[in-house]
């Protein structure tokens, strides 16, 4: 674990000419990012505001699941978004971000990720850091975005409970050293404002589509569907215009939104 808490000056010098990232809100504790970037948005809150954290005692993935948040141990953060968009293309709000963090984490560690559908960051099939898009709409239009990144920075997988161990890792655990929390922050904010609004707002989908699908493990593979009863088998072969992924199975394309409750895994051979 970091032995130092985040020093936020140098995370605003590094955003200094950043249209995001200002103002940024920093706490020592907080249930979760996600609720006060929710609280601020309601009342009125820019678009780029950031919210970081040093642990979160109630840290949340997606579809209820719980975001394991030591002090110091990650870099916990939700910015506020204010995007154009209609509600049916919010899914793609994720996929940039996941697009904006592989990028970032590219240019600070010279470290290739892999994305696991929807937006899963791996490395060597291992979870380093999830994304949570919240989106709140007024009929068909988004009126705000939150988009929550939790990622393992100086845990080691000794620290995580044992169910999530072997599955998990850290910048600390794949590059033996401390890391520094404050340039990825900055990193990833820049990347996100790139992939956000000089992209996805301006019109430019599929060159987000394009390099997310570059970025996607998850393509080609041999994977199985679990809704409800119902248990499909299928290839993995495309992502959809508003980000879904499209299974390829007996029964024909299936488009599967990452809102629906289904589970996703890699088939093993019988
Ligand atoms: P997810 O639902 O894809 O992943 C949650 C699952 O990942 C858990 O059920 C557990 O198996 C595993 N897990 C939990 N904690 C960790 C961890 N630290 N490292 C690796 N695997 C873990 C992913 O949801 C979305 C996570 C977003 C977290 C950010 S942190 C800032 C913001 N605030 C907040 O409350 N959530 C977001």
């Amino acid at each position: 674990m970091s032995t130092r808490n985040l020093d936020l000056a140098v995370v605003e010098k590094a955003l200094k000419s950043c249209p995001f990232g200002h103002p940024v809100f920093f706490r020592e504790t907080l249930s979760s990012t996600q609720e006060l970037a929710k609280e601020l948005a309601r009342s009125g809150a820019a678009e780029g505001t950031l919210v970081l954290a040093e642990r979160q005692s109630d840290g949340r993935g997606r579809l209820g699941r719980r975001w394991f948040s030591p002090k110091r141990g990650g870099v916990y953060m939700s910015i506020v978004l204010r995007p154009p968009i209609l509600l049916s293309d919010a899914q793609l709000l994720s996929l940039a971000a996941a697009v904006a963090i592989s990028e970032a984490i590219d240019k600070v560690y010279n470290l290739k990720v892999q994305v696991k559908w929807p937006n899963d960051i791996l490395y060597d099939q291992k979870k380093l850091c999830g994304i949570l898009g919240e989106a709140a709409a007024v009929g068909e239009q988004v009126i705000y975005s939150i988009i929550g990144i939790g990622v393992n920075v100086d845990i080691l997988p000794s620290l995580l409970p044992a169910e999530i161990r072997e599955r998990a890792t850290s910048l600390r655990d794949i590059l033996g050293h401390e890391v520094c929390r404050e340039d990825l922050i900055a990193a990833i904010t820049k990347e996100i404002y790139r992939w956000t609004k000089e992209t996805l707002y301006e019109g430019k989908k599929e060159e987000l589509l394009h390099e997310y699908e570059r970025r996607c493990g998850t393509l080609g593979q041999e994977v199985v569907v679990e809704s409800g009863q119902k248990v499909l088998r299928g290839v993995a072969k495309a992502i959809g215009p508003d980000g879904a992924l499209v299974v390829s199975t007996a029964e024909g394309d299936l488009s599967i939104t990452a809102a629906a409750a289904y589970r996703l895994r890699t088939a093993r051979l019988a």
